[in-house]
């Protein structure tokens, strides 16, 4: 059966953030692959874990060739496809036809501006330059896949989540040179999942990622707080203002190197302030027998509008 196009998705420009929003008390070190299994605690106590060297570096370069493949292809074989806004500076869109982000139906509502059912009409060059995310591609590309499986990477999350795992969600965040911020957020405010269960983030750098080419950065212990409210303003995201400055940590990594987060630790990261692309994956694991629930209980626990609050 042929592959369905992909949707697509065209984001607006969003404004910069202030200055210091990415500043960082220490940089965390990691731990080595060998040390991972006993220092699963050190995840319970931070809300993450950088675990150094678990995966064979070639079987990360041969995931990246298959990203960088998606980005220059004329059909992507992945669920969706997401450009920076940036590209509004080579095509014409409408803005009237931007949505908002709409935290409350979730999905797709995550996303703001304006959606499509083919790629821009520009050279593919020009149009991978832009790619910032790609969304469900993992059982159709085998190195993708095979990482999504990793033996070393889930011999760590079915420990962390108690048992069997299951990947619900998979993504690429390509960060392209000078590619935008993802805002502080936790990613179970995403998620239409029980708000105690515990979902578990790996985040796989596809190249050296350092605080200038836009690297992950933690609130360390973040996670011990619970569930935060989540405003519509650069995304979906906690509002700047409320994200400590006691507590941030960068963390930077090379290809090979894997971060386990939890799903309510806060993370964010800057913008790409280099001439090369930052090139990640993202992958999202929860137990098998997870309870699903509604958006409305999740924006009870996540959500910020009708609460009296401002940002
Ligand atoms: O890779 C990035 O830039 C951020 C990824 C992230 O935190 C997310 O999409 O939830």
């Amino acid at each position: 059966m042929a592959a369905s196009a992909p949707r697509v998705f065209f984001e607006p420009k969003i404004p910069d953030y202030e200055p210091g929003l990415y500043d960082f008390e220490r940089f965390d070190e990691g731990v080595p692959a060998t040390a991972a299994p006993e220092a699963l605690d050190r995840f319970r106590e931070d809300g993450f874990l950088m675990v150094r060297g678990l995966l064979p570096v070639e079987e990360v370069v041969a995931a990246r060739a298959e990203l960088e493949a998606m980005a220059l292809s004329d059909a992507p074989d992945c669920w969706g496809i997401w450009y920076e806004g940036a590209l509004r500076d080579h095509i014409r869109l409408d803005p009237s036809l931007d949505r908002e982000i709409d935290g409350k139906v979730g999905g797709v509502g995550f996303a703001p501006g304006q959606e499509a059912d083919r790629l821009p009409d520009v050279e593919p060059d020009l149009r991978a330059r832009h790619v910032r995310k790609f969304m469900g591609f993992f059982r159709r590309h085998p190195a993708l896949g095979q990482l999504a499986r990793h033996p070393a990477i889930m011999a760590l999350v079915d420990r962390l989540t108690g048992g069997s795992s299951e990947l619900f969600q998979d993504m690429a965040l390509v960060k392209p040179a000078r590619g935008r911020e993802k805002p502080w957020h936790q990613d179970h405010a995403y998620f239409n999942v029980a708000i105690d269960t515990p979902i578990v983030g790996v985040w796989i750098p596809m190249g050296e990622v350092t605080p200038e080419n836009g690297c992950m950065h933690m609130l360390a212990g973040g996670h011990k707080e619970g569930p935060r409210l989540h405003f519509k303003r650069r995304d979906w995201q906690i509002c700047d203002t409320d994200v400590a400055t006691s507590g941030r940590v960068a963390v930077p990594m090379r290809p090979g190197d894997v971060l386990l987060f939890d799903g309510k630790i806060p993370h964010g990261t800057p913008t790409n302030q280099t001439d090369s692309f930052r090139w990640a994956v993202q992958y999202h694991y929860r137990p098998a027998d997870a309870v699903l629930i509604e958006d409305a209980e999740r924006l009870e626990a996540f959500g910020s509008e009708g609460k009296n609050v401002t940002c």
